[in-house]
């Protein structure tokens, strides 16, 4: 490897070169450095974010030594790397993870304690990362935590945002929005601001022959942005393995561009530009599963996807290989659409920069590229209209048609005279104005294309991408079903349970095999096990229970049964079926004597979860929970019989306290509208069971764990097409026990009703799109069946200790594993020193 040093000076390098802290004392020493110098405060004004800092930029130190030993071996063994393309990377917290992937949890806790602060507060000190909406970040989260703990060599690269996901406050029971804006002090990122590329927008293509005779294409006289590294260390569990996310940072170019104008005197109007450059990674679009056609966010898509590509064109120029080797050192894998320009951007580097010819360059593209779909529902397939791409890209747009002209050439050879499948698998949609369908382009420049999770990957080839099938076969089209890190998920987020369980198993070693989990089974009959079991699962609705006072002033009795939906608000995924069933039994126990009352199963149903700020549907659930909460909780009658919260601005590390304190968890939306739901599996893998439809990974967890261990409910993803035909537009009736429930809330009881209507109106008078009203009575018989299987509390435990012994197959370990073998072709870098965790 290439060094800067020459090598008879390199001994002062390897003498001075810092280990990092292993001991208590060194971790002290560690952290009364940090925030004595770097941060330069005393002991006599250390709050407990000084002591945080201090903690995160000790443990920081750690990760970078092996984050730089890692890097060198992975250049050194210049093997084939994997590449993440995400808008999204739903982080959450740095600092407990690090501690527990580096196995120095315990030495911070002493450490901190001898340093006068508990750990838990240090802790809970950070800042969420929360640069993404919902499953589709976390899911980039989770998946890049599994690739540095197989040592696979592996980016993210993603957008550092300086405003991630809005912070949620519930003011008289409306959602309103602030902004978040998270990085006044992030000792997790390292700023490189050596790393630079230049991207261009607008401007006009110039074609024309040069002295050679040769063809030249040049896209000119555009603006250029500049985008500058910043590095965020990604520590494997157990492993030296720390492997980076990449996120990229807007300003204006420092290229000639702007200088002009400061030179003629323009300062305000260049200081305006500045701005402008700046704003393109300002925020996070806050849409889950819709895509609104904006400007910035097609400028923020290139601006990474450019940005991204340069770097990793520029990483593999340096190991000196021709480009028909590009493929057998490069994978590329487009989370959902919103990367395809990525596709695009290498066939302009190989045909305009590097004079490839096109079939040789699109070969080496489609190699190179997997792309995943998330999902089926219409609004959030993304389009982009022509003359937007033809202003901000307009050399892009031409190699759009070329890859739609050849692409559809090919299609002509095969399917003569079949103007109909050319038109429907055209790239190009012939609207006014035309629109690039993005899947299709995604789904032409790669070489595979997944769905992720069983159904969903059934029905995107039976259904969006059904004419795709006919022209590349099905084998093009396959299935990685998700997974969530029991790292964070388990170990982190409930250690009484992972406890719990390496002490049975003999060690953690199942939090890097997770199918050792079914070696809990043959203790499904130890009664003092069982007895821990669940007086841990009580301790987390304590935990919870008191969160949900500090935070709503509502107290709730931890010995009810707490029924969690937590996610975000949409029609699809069906808060408001929930919510109606809670209005239902609310009904139903003012019906009952004092007497009977007492006999039911006490109930908490807690909702989390924001809604997109232009989803205005969303928002009237968000504000009709919290409507009927008000009413039910201050209703004397009722007491703990029933109690309903809505938990505000839920989040990663809310989660992490939320997801191991449930009983029952909600995942109900309309069949075939979730293309997997990924915190399904983090409440199963914590002990708690599931209510929900035959959607999604639900179907492959019922597979599992068995259909007796989980409560399933509801009409058939085949039928749903069906049913909605059924659907009456204007009056349609609805069964007697949902018109109850409409009665009593257009009755007044929860507050203008004309602030609810739409949500009926969407039943009764729109075509239940969502198919509310088929479901509810099974909705509601299935928490009924629910009720009294919690009266027998030892047949629920035994559910929920055979459900999570069960659950190995949902960790995303397995799930990278698929990815590596089936569509990446990468394999795992030995690493000699294994750690024991
Ligand atoms: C989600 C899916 O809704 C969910 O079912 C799945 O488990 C998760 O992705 C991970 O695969 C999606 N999130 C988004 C977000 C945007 C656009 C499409 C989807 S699909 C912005």
């Amino acid at each position: 490897v290439e060094s800067s040093i020459p090598e008879h000076m390199r001994e002062a390098w390897r003498k001075y070169s810092p280990q990092g802290f292993k001991t208590k004392d060194e971790f002290e020493g560690e952290v009364v450095r940090h925030i004595e110098t770097t941060l330069a405060r005393s002991l006599f004004n250390c709050d407990e974010l000084a002591a945080y800092s201090g903690t995160s930029l000790a443990f920081r130190d750690r990760l970078i030594i092996d984050w730089n030993k890692t890097q060198q071996r992975q250049t050194f063994a210049d093997q084939k790397r994997i590449y993440y393309l995400s808008l999204e990377f739903l982080m959450g917290r740095a600092l407990d993870n690090a501690m527990l992937n580096v196995g120095l949890k315990g030495v911070a806790k002493e450490g901190l304690e001898d340093l006068g602060f508990r750990v838990e507060d240090i802790i809970s000190q950070e800042h969420d990362a929360a640069l993404g909406n919902g499953g589709l970040g976390r899911l980039a989260a989770c998946f890049l935590d599994s690739l540095a703990s197989l040592n696979y060599p592996a980016w993210g690269y993603g957008l550092r945002y300086r405003y991630g996901i809005f912070k949620q406050e519930i003011e008289n029971g409306y959602q309103v929005e602030i902004p978040d804006y998270w990085l006044d002090f992030n000792p997790w990122e390292f700023p490189r601001h050596d790393v630079t590329v230049d991207v261009q927008f607008y401007g006009w293509v110039n074609k024309y022959t040069d002295d050679e005779g040769k063809q030249v294409v040049s896209w000119q006289d555009g603006e250029l942005v500049t985008a500058t590294a910043y590095d965020a260390p990604v520590p494997g569990y157990g492993t030296p393995t720390v492997n980076n996310l990449r996120l990229w940072s807007s300003k204006a170019s420092s290229g000639e561009f702007d200088f002009s104008k400061f030179n003629s005197g323009e300062y305000e109007s260049a200081v305006a530009d500045q701005q402008r450059a700046e704003t393109i990674s300002a925020v996070l679009y806050p849409n889950d599963n819709l895509e609104r056609g904006k400007e910035l966010r097609l400028k923020q898509q290139y601006f990474w996807c450019a940005a991204s590509l340069h770097d990793i064109v520029r990483r593999f120029k340096k190991t000196g290989r021709t480009w028909d080797e590009f493929p057998d050192q490069v994978a590329i894998q487009l989370n959902d659409t919103h990367p395809t320009l990525a596709i695009v951007e290498l066939q302009r580097i190989l045909i305009d920069k590097e004079g490839l010819e096109w079939p040789k360059a699109w070969d080496i593209v489609t190699k190179t590229f997997g792309y995943t779909n998330h999902t089926v529902l219409p609004e959030a397939l993304e389009k982009w209209s022509v003359p937007l791409i033809q202003n901000l890209l307009p050399r892009h747009l031409q190699l759009i048609y070329e890859i739609n002209l050849y692409f559809l050439q090919q299609v002509e050879r095969r399917f003569p005279k079949d103007r109909d499948l050319l038109s429907r698998v055209s790239i190009i949609e012939e609207s006014t104005p035309k629109m690039v369908r993005m899947a299709y382009l995604a789904i032409v420049g790669s070489h595979k294309v997944n769905g992720v999770a069983e159904l969903h990957s059934d029905l995107i080839k039976t259904t969006i991408f059904k004419d795709f099938v006919t022209v590349y076969g099905p084998d093009k089209f396959t299935n990685v079903t998700n997974g969530i890190t029991p790292r964070r998920w388990l170990h982190q987020a409930n250690p009484r349970l992972s406890e719990l369980i390496a002490s049975k198993l003999g060690g953690y070693d199942f939090l890097k095999d997770l199918t050792l989990l079914n070696k809990l089974e043959p203790f499904i009959d130890d009664k003092d096990f069982k007895k821990e079991w669940a007086e841990i699962k009580y301790a987390n609705k304590v935990r919870l229970a008191q969160h949900i006072l500090k935070t709503t002033g509502v107290s709730v009795n931890p010995k009810a049964l707490f029924d969690v939906q937590v996610k975000r608000i949409h029609e699809y995924k069906r808060q408001q079926l929930n919510i109606f069933g809670v209005i239902h039994r609310y009904i139903t126990l003012k019906g009952l004597s004092a007497e009977e009352r007492k006999k039911v199963a006490p109930r908490v149903s807690i909702f989390g979860g924001k809604a997109a700020p232009g989803y205005w549907m969303a928002k009237t659930i968000i504000h009709l929970i919290n409507k009927v909460g008000e009413v039910i909780n201050n209703d004397p009658e009722i007491g703990d019989a029933l109690k309903v919260i809505f938990l505000e601005d839920y989040n990663v590390s809310k989660a992490e306290i939320i997801v191991p304190a449930s009983d029952i968890s909600e995942h109900i939306s309309t069949a075939g509208t979730e293309a997997s739901g990924t915190s399904n599996m983090k409440f199963v893998l914590n002990g708690g069971l599931v209510i929900g439809t035959l959607d999604g990974a639900n179907i492959e967890i019922t597979r599992e764990i068995g259909e007796q261990n989980i409560f399933l409910f509801g009409n058939l993803s085949e039928d749903v097409e069906d049913l909605r035909h059924h659907h009456f537009y204007g009056n349609y009736q609805v069964d007697s026990e949902l018109q109850k429930v409409f009665d009593l809330i257009k009755s007044g009881k929860f507050g203008d009703e004309s602030a609810f209507g739409a949500l009926i109106a969407a039943i009764t008078e729109h075509g239940d799109y969502y198919l509310v009203s088929d479901d509810f009575d099974s909705y509601r018989k299935t928490q009924d069946l629910i009720d009294e299987t919690f009266k027998n509390q030892e047949e629920w435990v035994t559910k929920s200790i055979t459900s999570v012994a069960r659950m190995g197959f949902f960790t995303s370990d397995r799930c990278i594993n698929e990815y590596a073998d089936t569509i990446w072709n990468i394999e795992p870098l030995a690493v000699a020193d294994e750690k024991e965790a």
